[in-house]
C-alpha cells in the first residue's frame, strides 16, 4: 500500500513538473518582447528630452557626476560644466572621465538630478 502511494505519487510530481517546465520556458522570451515594445514605444518621447555631454568626474561612493553639457532645454539651462546628483549610482558604472553622454536631468526639489545616462558610440 506504502508502496503504491509513493509510486503514485512520483508520478504525480513527474506529471507536474512536466506540465510547470514549458510554462518556465515561455516566460522569458514572453517577457523579453513585452520589454522590447515598452522600450521602442517609450523611445521617441526619451529621445526628445535627452541632452549631450561629456564626462569630467565620476564620484561613485558620493552617487556624483561632473559633466561638461550642453543647453538643456527642460531645465532652461545653457552649456556648462558642473555636478550633478544621480537616482542610481549603478548608472556611473557605465560612464568614465572623457566619454561622450548623452542623459536625462531633472530638477527634483532643486537638485539637480540625471535619471538616465548612456555612452554616446
Ligand atoms: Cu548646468
Amino acid at each position: 500500500m506504502n508502496t503504491f502511494k509513493s509510486s503514485l505519487m512520483v508520478g504525480a510530481l513527474g506529471a507536474l513538473t512536466a506540465f510547470a517546465l514549458p510554462a518556465q520556458a515561455q516566460t522569458p522570451s514572453g517577457h523579453d518582447h513585452h520589454a522590447a515594445a515598452t522600450v521602442a514605444n517609450a523611445a521617441p518621447a526619451k529621445e526628445a528630452e535627452m541632452s549631450e555631454g561629456e564626462v569630467r568626474k565620476v564620484d561613485q561612493a558620493g552617487r556624483k557626476i561632473t559633466l561638461k553639457h550642453g543647453p538643456l532645454k527642460n531645465l532652461d539651462m545653457p552649456g556648462m560644466t558642473m555636478t550633478f546628483q544621480v537616482t542610481d549610482p549603478a548608472m556611473l558604472g557605465k560612464v568614465k572621465v572623457g566619454d561622450k553622454v548623452r542623459f536625462v536631468a531633472a530638477n527634483p526639489g532643486g537638485k539637480l538630478t540625471i535619471t538616465e545616462i548612456q555612452p554616446l558610440k
